[in-house]
């Protein structure tokens, strides 16, 4: 870092903006890990790297995702908005968001905003008028946005298509080719009603994007998963775009002759991202900062999404600032890099709120730390592919990663540096190789992790982030300061004084992350944060004071993320038509524990014809299960036998006896059982996978 007269000539000022969830529901963990965690990850980072970084996101308040959930509650719009920004305000503040501001699009600001560009285009007459025919609900007196028209797909046959697209099959098509149309809003057949919209000509902007996508990626490296999206916009030809919608509830048209009308939700909502810039700048008292991001060349803009919206990324917003640009005004910079993910999805299922599968952040955060839910998410973010939330994957990364690696490390030397050396940093004396190295390794770890920072490639950084707390464990076994404590004191307190100037690297490189655990550390170690390229270096002077430690991880019991399993299940409702219907996963399947056992008792239970009560051996332990197969095998037959069992079913009262289990058998043509043989070969209790 070049520092001269105080001010810092490598601050790179940076623009981060994370897609506007729409207020009309809760968000899930599916958002945090398409865009919000990335962003926020990447941004700390960036402001620890002693970057000028804004980081801006808000609600999106407009379009027909929040009328349609207004009208279904049967309350203004204005109700469900300002219900769902508070709630997801909240939720991601709680989750430890770091936005510089969350604003809305319901604001006069951004109202103000989304009207100049509009006029802007229109004055410059690039705006092309068009009248079409669209649905129109007779007696709600209105015209039907796309969402508000179900009916029978022209291709396909499926029965909810919505007016223009099929879900299904993915046809286009016009909506007057709709079989069977009615009205979301009140069941009627709607009719057909010509309108008037004002179109962008985004078919025109066509090569200028093509080659905006490849200079970018040229340049900046972006995902592959993006450029696919990317291409294939391109190779279908883009079309001029409706930016007009008949609606009541939205950024009203400022002309004179469109009364009714409002702009598409995309057109303004893009735009947000401006108009909260702008608000940021006025609650500062500096009404022009937001300049010196958008309209200032050096700025390097980088927007979070979820794959959903890319072609509103990565084309339509680039095609509406390149037309500004193209007129006299002030110049806005386009984005830099758009690093997309995939989607995240719950124990195997997309996440589903009319099926009640998933579960919403507020909820989540009320059960456990945030720490730990961003741990979980960041080291399996759907970068190159989608992914999956598994509660036995939480409990795992929480309990054998956060706790067993990263708090052990921290724990066990904050106890052994209290005890032995009053919580003062020891006197680094000589070292020897096994020191040096690791003293090397704390000096090349903000580099390493920087480089897969700054390419996007977070995932893998957290991961090997997590690899240099398991190094400091090792370096600590290795070291063995508790025999050196006895022979070596001056040995004992170098090993001990590295190990602090680790946890303090870790506290530094993890902060991104865990932000709240990271401060527990500094706060531990009685120390600020620096420079994230300086974190890796002798921070820690021996002399220096520490704090007293605390827990940083607690571990989550089996029985609490049982609960939620079974919550889950009990709660979520699918039909037979879910196309996942009767496939379960491999970790589902893995959750029923086959066993090797052998039968080593045997005998009939009375007043049964079927029954035979069983005593098998699991290799450590013994079990009773009572089995219906008495009609195929005599008890005596049965001792010594090796059968498969599954050992974790719920244990039963059959006949009145305890039941621990069951054992597997196939059922022959004649209707005799027999018996699963799994062979002699395998010890008793051998998991059967
Ligand atoms: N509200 C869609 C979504 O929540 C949309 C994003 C707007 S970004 C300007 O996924
Ligand atoms: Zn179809």
């Amino acid at each position: 870092m070049l520092i001269i007269d105080g001010s810092d000539l490598s601050k790179q000022k940076i623009l981060v903006t994370a897609a506007l969830p729409y207020a009309n529901g809760p968000i899930h963990l599916g958002h945090l890990s398409g865009a919000y965690l990335p962003a926020d990850i990447y941004v700390r980072y960036n402001r620890l790297k002693g970057n000028d970084i804004l980081f801006i996101c808000g609600s999106d308040e407009h379009g027909a995702p929040i009328t349609i959930s207004a009208d279904k509650e049967g309350v203004n719009p204005k109700v469900i908005i300002d219900r769902y920004h508070q709630i997801n305000k909240e939720a991601f503040e709680k989750f430890g968001m770091s936005f510089d501001i969350y604003s809305r699009t319901s604001l006069p600001i951004h109202h103000d905003t989304g009207k100049e560009f509009f006029l802007e285009f229109y004055k410059r007459g690039l705006l092309k008028q068009k009248k079409t025919e669209q649905f129109y609900d007779l007696s709600a007196q209105m015209f039907l946005p796309d969402r508000y028209v179900e009916g029978t797909c022209p291709n396909c046959g499926y029965e909810e298509a919505r007016s223009d697209e099929c879900e299904k099959c993915g046809a286009l098509y016009e909506p007057s080719e709709l079989k069977n149309p009615k009205s979301k809003i009140s069941g009627s057949t709607p009719i057909l009603k010509e309108t008037t919209h004002w179109y962008f000509p985004l078919g025109e902007f066509q090569p200028r994007l093509e080659k905006y996508v490849e200079e970018m990626n040229a340049k900046y490296g972006w995902k592959e998963n993006v450029l696919n999206y990317c291409k294939s916009w391109f190779k279908a030809g883009l079309q001029d775009r409706a930016v007009t919608r008949d609606l009541d509830w939205g950024v009203s048209v400022p002309l004179d002759d469109a009364t009714g009308k409002v702009l598409y939700v995309w057109f303004e909502a893009v735009l947000g991202y401006i108009s909260a810039t702008k608000e940021l700048s006025q609650k500062l008292n500096k009404p022009d900062l937001w300049k010196e991001y958008w309209q200032g060349g050096d700025t390097k803009y980088i927007a979070f999404i979820g794959k959903d919206n890319v072609v509103f990324h990565c084309i339509v917003f680039p095609a509406m600032l390149m037309a500004w640009n193209d007129g006299d005004k002030s110049k806005y910079i386009l984005p830099q890099n758009v690093p997309a993910n995939e989607f995240l999805n719950f124990e195997g299922k997309k996440f589903s709120k009319s099926r009640q599968w998933g579960v919403d952040v507020d909820e989540f955060l009320r059960l456990f730390p945030a720490d730990s839910l961003r741990y979980t998410l960041a080291a399996n973010l759907p970068e190159t592919r989608d992914t999956d939330f598994y509660w036995k994957e939480f409990q795992a990364r929480n309990n054998s990663e956060l706790a067993d690696i990263l708090g052990n490390f921290v724990n066990r030397t904050f106890t052994f540096v209290h005890k032995h050396f009053d919580g003062i940093v020891p006197t680094k004396a000589d070292v020897e190789k096994i020191d040096a190295d690791m003293i090397k390794l704390l000096a090349d770890y903000p580099f390493k992790i920087s480089a897969y920072y700054e390419s996007f490639k977070l995932r893998d950084g957290v991961l090997e982030t997590m690899n240099l707390a398991r190094a400091c464990n090792k370096y600590f076994n290795d070291s063995e300061p508790w025999k050196t404590i006895k022979t070596e004191r001056e040995k004992c307190g170098t090993t001990l004084n590295i190990c602090l100037q680790a946890i303090y690297t870790l506290a530094e490189l993890f902060s991104p992350v865990i932000p709240f655990s990271s401060e527990k550390i500094f706060k531990m170690l009685n120390k600020e944060k620096i420079n994230w390229d300086n974190s890796g270096e002798e921070n820690l002077p021996a002399g220096h004071q520490l704090n007293e430690s605390e827990i940083l991880f607690s571990k989550i019991e089996d029985s609490v993320i049982q609960n939620q399993i079974d919550k889950l299940y009990a709660n979520s409702v699918f039909t037979n038509t879910d196309s996942e219907a009767g496939q379960i996963t491999i970790e589902y399947f893995n959750k029923i524990e086959l066993k090797t056992a052998e039968i080593i008792a045997a005998e009939k239970v009375e007043r049964s014809d079927k029954l035979v009560k069983l005593k098998l051996n699991l290799g450590n332990k013994t079990r009773q299960v009572v089995a219906g197969i008495a009609k195929s095998y005599s008890p005596e037959s049965l001792i010594g036998k090796k059968v498969v069992v599954v050992a974790n079913l719920k244990p039963a009262k059959l006949m009145g006896l305890d039941s621990e289990g069951m054992i597997l058998a196939v059922e022959a043509t004649d209707g005799k059982l027999n018996l699963i043989d799994p062979g002699t070969s395998a010890a008793n209790g051998t998991r059967v996978k």
